[in-house]
């Protein structure tokens, strides 16, 4: 596994966050560079670098944060207009980050296919 990143600084408070919803599976805050109105990353607390990494344990973490984001949505309203979770892996995937996150995208409507 890769090493610490800066997600763990913003789980351990060492970095400012917009921190949006925390339990003790999980932490959600405002994306810095938003690509929605509403962008939220949600992460697991214990890091797991990619998805290539969940191993069977990992299972209930992982439905977790689709449960979070799903929580979110109702707490924020927008659960009936919809939105987009997406989870980036490695280079081809868009992933900058090595510490699985659900982005949490919301406030408009979205095209398919993601080009
Ligand atoms: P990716 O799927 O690994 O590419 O997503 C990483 C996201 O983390 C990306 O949307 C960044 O804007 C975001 N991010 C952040 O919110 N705070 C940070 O300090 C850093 C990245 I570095």
């Amino acid at each position: 596994m890769s090493n610490e990143t800066i997600f763990d600084k913003i789980i351990n408070r060492e970095i400012p966050a917009t921190i949006v919803y925390e339990d003790d599976i999980a932490l959600a805050f405002e994306d810095i560079n938003p690509q929605a109105p509403t962008h939220l990353l949600i992460i697991p607390k214990r890091r797991i670098a990619t998805s290539n990494d969940i191993q069977q344990d990992d299972r209930e973490t992982v439905g977790h944060l689709f449960w979070v984001a799903g929580e979110i949505a109702r707490q924020q309203g927008f659960a009936e207009e919809g939105y987009r979770t997406v989870m980036n892996c490695n280079e081809n995937g868009g992933q900058t980050v090595y510490h699985i996150h659900v982005h949490l995208l919301a406030g408009k409507a979205f095209g398919w296919p993601p080009y």
